[in-house]
């Protein structure tokens, strides 16, 4: 706005003072703006996972990406993007954790209970706790078998959007499994199969009728509050 005050020369002394009480009424307009904006940035919460790889030396593939998880009063959006997972297909992807909200986390090889050099399923249950809320196209459903998740697309690309209400996704998580505050910094997000035509030893193991290629964990990452300083939020970096 400063820029688009011109400074051409012959101005007389009038002009010269209604110009500067513009520009400082401008000036006040804009503080006012920037305030109230970052009111709004300040109410929203935003948990986030940085997405690894899981099982990479089976699946041959190193996911990567985030999910988010952001707050706005009663409005929860849940927003995964996630590149180089195994292309043209359909991947289960959940929120997983404990029923008793103690802290979850990615598994390592030390969850290999079995040592067939896999981390399945039921081996992430140690640290991760239990599969919670599908990230699908009816989360608050928590139906978590469902057939339509999001797919990648033919380049391993997946972006998924979504946004419920907080209060019924408590009512729901409070009538399934009893959790009662929710505590999105104590949960993992896991992104979920291979191809059938991936070869995996019987030990792998699955939930019962459900093929181990579908619920194989491909990539996973922990929930953190994401914290934004004041100068970040000014400057409206985060949108
Ligand atoms: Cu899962």
């Amino acid at each position: 706005m400063y820029s688009s005050i011109p400074n051409r020369q012959g101005r007389n002394v009038l002009s010269i003072i209604v110009s500067i009480f513009l520009l400082l009424a401008g000036g006040s307009i804009l503080m006012f703006v920037a305030c109230g904006g970052e009111e709004t940035i300040a109410d929203v919460t935003v948990y986030e996972a940085q997405i690894k790889p899981l099982n990479e030396n089976v699946t041959g593939y190193q996911p990567r990406g985030s999910a988010r998880l952001e707050i706005l009063g009663d409005s929860l959006t849940i927003i995964v993007n996630v590149s180089n997972l195994p292309p043209g297909m359909m991947h289960l992807q959940h929120y997983h954790g404990f029923v008793d909200g103690s802290e979850a986390g990615c598994p390592t090889m030390k969850q290999d209970a079995n040592q067939d050099s896999i981390i399945d399923l039921i081996e992430t249950q140690t640290v991760a706790g239990i599969t919670l809320v599908p990230f699908h196209h009816d989360p608050l459903s928590l139906e978590i078998a469902a057939e339509i998740y999001p797919s990648a697309d033919s380049l391993g690309y997946l972006s998924y959007q979504a946004t419920i209400s907080m209060d019924s996704l408590e009512n729901r998580m409070a009538g399934k499994y009893g959790i009662t505050p929710l505590v999105f910094e104590n949960r993992v997000v896991f992104m979920h199969g291979v191809d059938s035509a991936t070869a995996l030893p019987e030990t792998v193991q699955s939930l019962e009728g459900v093929p181990a290629h579908l619920t194989l964990p491909i990539a996973c990452g922990k929930f953190e509050l994401r914290v934004f300083d004041e100068d970040v939020a000014s400057e409206g970096i985060y949108q």
